[in-house]
């Protein structure tokens, strides 16, 4: 069996980049097109596109059973009443975990089944957030700076986008008169 190296890389916690990466996913407003509420404050807002999050990645060993490592940096900003947002998946390896820990801003994890399970946690510098296989997850930046989050996941994980991208989670979190309320996602079904 071929032996891989250990590796060594360095985070940034300013801008959440390691060893000064390029990101490995770019995603503007554009690339969430049915994402959001708001058909109108989406369609005003497409004429800047701005990006709406990156991931950047660890360099990885590369080993059939490993694991990825990587940070995402959210933007603040709202679409509507809907705070900038992942699209969110489920793993195409259903019973494939993730592990999130919240290194600067604040936000939220929704984390729901297909079954209608759903639980909202709270991210704020410190966090850990355990997601079990067969758990959609989507994190939305609810405060006025970046929300910056490391992520360990299973390099055989995949994502399944389809599933969220037709049906939405259960709970929309948008900017009330006090802060991020959650509501239930009216288009949800
Ligand atoms: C994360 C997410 C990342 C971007 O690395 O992929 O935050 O979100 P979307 O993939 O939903 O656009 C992760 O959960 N990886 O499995
Ligand atoms: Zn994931």
């Amino acid at each position: 069996m071929e032996l891989f190296q250990p590796v060594l890389a360095k985070l940034n916690f300013e801008d959440g980049t390691i060893d000064n990466c390029e990101p490995i996913i770019i995603r503007h407003l554009g690339d969430l097109q049915g994402y959001f509420q708001d058909e109108a404050a989406f369609q005003a807002m497409l004429i800047e596109n701005p990006v709406l999050y990156r991931v950047y990645p660890m360099k990885a060993s590369g080993e059939e059973a490993g694991l990825l490592v990587g940070t995402s940096v959210i933007e603040p900003g709202i679409v509507g009443k809907e705070y900038f947002m992942t699209k969110g998946h489920f793993h195409l390896l259903e019973k494939a975990p993730e592990v999130y820990f919240t290194l600067s801003g604040e936000g939220m994890i929704l984390i729901e089944t297909a079954n209608g399970n759903a639980v909202a946690q709270k991210m704020k510098k410190g966090t850990i957030h355990y997601i079990p296989g067969k758990w959609a997850h989507r994190t939305i930046n609810t405060g006025a700076v970046p929300l910056i989050f490391f992520a360990v996941w299973p390099a055989n994980a995949g994502h399944n986008y389809g599933a969220i991208k037709d049906k939405g989670f259960a709970t929309l979190v948008v900017k009330g008169k006090d802060g991020p309320e959650l509501i239930k996602n009216p288009s949800y079904h």
